[in-house]
């Protein structure tokens, strides 16, 4: 057809070189940067075809490679909501970038047209970001020729955030946004976390502050434009900002660092006073991990459990207060987790609200959320998530008529905060923000949301195996199902130690997990050693 030609020449200019294969997997499709040109290409025209299948809504696409090296990139499509793509395109994906030459890649996207019964007649429209990686631009010109072969209507976010570009993408297709500058939508979503931040701060006296690793990544940008709209409500120190030097992204720095090593990033051991909070930002500022030292100089970390605790109390409390709890349509608040979350944190969550477990990837976090919850809290341990609001909670707090002025402060506070969150996707920054809010109005010390439980002591470790998709799961991956007689081994010892330990294969990364977590440090550690040793 009349795409045909544009196609090939695409196809001829960049080739999938032999033997290279690629898997759209929990985050999109991840591996070296300078390995993913064909893909981007093939990328554009399957988001194409996607925003033709939602009646020519903005789909998004963002490149980055989040908390994994410098030179690692990655991509993911994100669908009309602002949600991850619909799980049945992921092995189109797949196949789309597996098309070993021109010819089979056109066969393949024939016959994929014809089985989804696209409309190729409807317009599409695809909006795209990238991180600060020096393997971005390169991608995105992949993209563009990729968009342009099918005449795809391409807007350019530029170098943003994962969460923006969610938020972007929800925002373009919402009924009644007049605004098309992605510059000036995306004022709009600092100035709405922000307002809604400065609010619920007003009666503060002393301005905060809060130190903040920005793993040399695309959040320190997003920091800094942050920081200014937070005057003097809450003064931002970014650390590890240098997003120019691009191999020093996420080296030894950034919220993957300080959750896998469970120690504050050598860079910040001078700044960090004792007593003082800090947290860190991931590659591309979807992930949140607080932390602090005490007054022996001692490290304490606070991940995502401990975010879900802070906030799930937090959002608890202002239900009670503005009257919520006792109208008809009682507000059911709950939470979710994966088999990563720390033990205690399960236990102290479980006698106080529902908690779910599910399969690791925030698409499954997020969609239990919003099925099992009115306001679903949630939280990957390694510090990814936010909080829903079900429609009807929403129309709940909105009709709802304060009795009395303290139930009336109480909702309106529920509202700022609610303006405060992104609802779309996590996002570190607006996390950070409802973190800040939440101590405040708790009356916590960062000493005192840490005593809220204490950790078990755990370690993850990586196997590197022939096949990791010989290792299959089930019971939101809590137990091995493949190969034969491991899940056994792995309760005999898990008996031995007293502890919780279980394997699975990553969605991201080619290699097999192990968790373990004990009473005792040297025995956590002795635990995963022992499961991977029978793993390997
Ligand atoms: P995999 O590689 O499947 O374990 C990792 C994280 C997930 C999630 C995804 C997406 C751990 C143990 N796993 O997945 O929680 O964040 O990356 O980025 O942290
Ligand atoms: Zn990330």
């Amino acid at each position: 057809s009349k795409f045909e030609a544009k196609l090939k020449r695409g196809l001829n200019e960049y080739p999938v070189k032999p033997g290279e294969t690629f898997q759209y997997g929990t985050a999109g499709f991840r591996t070296r940067g300078d390995k993913l040109e064909s893909v981007l290409f093939k990328v554009g025209i399957l988001a194409a075809l996607r925003s033709k299948t939602c009646n020519g809504k903005a789909i998004g696409v963002m490149i980055t490679a989040s908390h994994n090296p410098a030179e690692d990139n990655g991509v993911k499509l994100v669908d009309p909501h602002g949600e991850m793509l619909d799980t049945s395109w992921e092995s189109h994906a797949t196949d789309f970038a597996n098309a070993p030459s021109p010819d089979a890649f056109l066969a393949t996207l024939k016959s994929f047209i014809e089985t989804k019964n696209i409309p190729l007649n409807t317009p599409a429209s695809v909006v795209y970001a990238r991180d600060t990686r020096s393997s971005g631009p390169k991608l995105v010109t992949a993209l563009r020729k990729g968009l342009a072969a099918v005449d795809a209507d391409a807007t350019d976010a530029d170098v943003t955030t994962t969460p923006i570009l969610h938020y972007l993408v929800n925002t373009i297709n919402t009924p009644g946004t007049q605004e098309s500058d992605v510059k000036k939508l995306i004022e709009g979503y600092f100035v709405k976390i922000s307002s809604a931040f400065r609010k619920l701060l007003a009666e503060r006296t002393s301005s905060g502050h809060l130190l903040v690793d920005c793993a040399n990544g695309v959040g320190a940008l997003a920091a800094k434009t942050l920081n200014h709209y937070l005057g003097e409500s809450l003064n931002l120190e970014l650390e590890n900002t240098a997003t120019d030097s691009c191999e020093e992204l996420n080296k030894d720095c950034g919220a993957d660092y300080v959750k896998v090593n469970q120690k504050l990033p050598p860079s910040l051991t001078s700044v960090l006073q004792c007593g003082q909070r800090g947290c860190s930002l991931d590659g591309d500022a979807d992930r949140l991990i607080y932390y602090y030292l005490d007054e022996s100089g001692e490290f304490h970390m606070l991940d995502g459990d401990k975010i879900t605790t802070l906030v799930a109390s937090f959002i608890i409390k202002l239900v009670k207060d503005a009257g919520l709890e006792d109208i008809q349509e009682k507000i059911k608040v709950g939470v979710v987790q994966t088999a990563y979350a720390n033990g205690n944190s399960t236990k102290y969550l479980s006698e106080r609200l529902p908690v779910t477990c599910v399969s690791t990837g925030v698409k499954h976090l997020h969609h239990a959320a919003a099925e099992k919850y009115d306001i679903g809290v949630y939280f990957e341990a390694n510090g990814h998530g936010t909080v829903l609001f079900s429609p009807s909670a929403q129309r709940a707090i909105d009709s709802h008529k304060p009795s009395t002025s303290a139930h009336s402060d109480a909702l309106n506070r529920l509202k700022d905060v609610i303006d405060v969150i992104n609802q779309t996707v996590g996002d570190a920054l607006s996390d950070m923000l409802l973190v800040e809010v939440a101590l405040h109005h708790m009356s916590y010390t960062v000493e005192a949301w840490n005593r809220l439980y204490s950790d078990l002591p755990n370690r993850l470790v990586k196997v590197k195996v022939g096949d990791r998709n010989a290792f299959t799961t089930e019971d939101a991956e809590r137990r091995l199902v493949q190969p034969p007689g491991l899940q056994e081994k792995i309760d005999q010892l898990v008996r031995e130690k007293r502890g919780r330990s279980f394997v699975r294969p990553s969605g991201t990364e080619d290699v097999v997990r192990v968790y373990a977590e004990a009473p005792e440090t040297d025995q956590a550690i002795d635990l995963a050693l022992r499961v991977a040793g029978i793993v390997y």
